[in-house]
């Protein structure tokens, strides 16, 4: 494929594995918008690690670059793990939110209170779309889904929160359809030290949308609809009435996990 953007892509990955009009794929390209935007040939210092569900094959099998598909909730163990051991690689986790802020959960709350110096991009299609739909942590109450067909009779929750109140350096939240600011979230994620989470909440036509009777379209207008600006709300309560909101919920510059133990930092060789 002679396309500029082409060069971050595996052979053969056109079209991708995901279904039409998901979300990954805009997801997928604001990201290689952002490598080319940051003047990258080849993503070579790049580890990306990921652990099961479709958010998951984004990276692997669709990057051209060095990736780990671990087990689902394990990623970012795993990608502490080669950060502490090459701390010079720059470690991309990406998820889904069954596999961060469910099956992980515990791995996300002590990689953010440790600070670790990795960037993990969830993303929040509000079910667990690999397996069949059904509800996740994140699954706003009352939903019908395969496993809630009466709706669902948890309260949702707001990741971002949890992970700027565990000491994570940067947490932000943008939806597919807030192209531009999904881009510069991404950009910050990418620089810096310490944890840094971006929560994409994306659309799932297949399992989500096709149920409410919404086209891919449709789905990426009512993000936009049910989005609130974070500073203009109780996040915990908008997102108990289903809202979504977005924008920046920490950015500190704390000293990560790898200058807590002396991997890092002034006087420290790297490489
Ligand atoms: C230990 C374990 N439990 C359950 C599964 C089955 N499983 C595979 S993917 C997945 C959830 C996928 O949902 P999510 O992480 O939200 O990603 P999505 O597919 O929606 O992008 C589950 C439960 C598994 N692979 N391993």
């Amino acid at each position: 494929v002679s396309h500029p953007l082409a060069k971050y892509l595996r052979e053969g990955m056109l079209p991708t594995l995901f279904c039409p009009g998901c979300g990954n794929g805009i997801l997928m390209k604001a990201m290689f918008e952002v490598f080319d935007e940051m003047g990258l040939e080849s993503l070579d210092g790049f580890v990306f690690v990921s652990g099961i569900g479709c958010a998951g094959w984004i990276p692997s099998p669709h990057f051209k670059a060095d990736s780990v598909h671990t087990l689902h909730g394990r990623a970012i163990p795993v990608a502490t793990g080669i950060k502490l051991c090459r701390p010079e690689l720059r470690v991309v986790v990406i998820g889904g939110d069954g596999d961060i802020a469910g099956i992980g959960c515990g791995h996300l709350i002590h990689a953010a209170r440790r600070n670790v110096d990795i960037a993990t991009v969830m993303v929040n299609n509000f079910n667990y779309g690999m397996t069949g739909g059904q509800y996740s942590p994140t699954t706003p109450r009352g939903k019908i889904t395969p496993t809630s067909p009466y709706g669902n009779p948890e309260r949702p929750m707001d990741t971002c929160l949890l992970v700027a109140e565990a000491g994570a350096n940067y947490v932000a939240r943008w939806t597919v359809a807030h192209y531009r600011m999904l881009k510069e979230a991404l950009k910050r994620l990418f620089e810096g030290r310490g944890f840094r989470f971006l929560e994409v909440v994306s659309t799932c036509p297949t399992r989500v949308l096709r149920r409410e009777g919404l086209t891919p379209a449709e789905g990426l207008k009512a993000l936009l609809r049910a989005s609130v600006p974070v500073r203009r709300c109780d996040p915990a309560r908008a997102v108990l009435k289903g809202r979504i909101p977005v924008g920046v919920y920490a950015d500190r510059d704390e000293p990560g996990f790898l200058e807590a133990l002396g991997l890092a930092g002034p006087g420290v060789r790297r490489g």
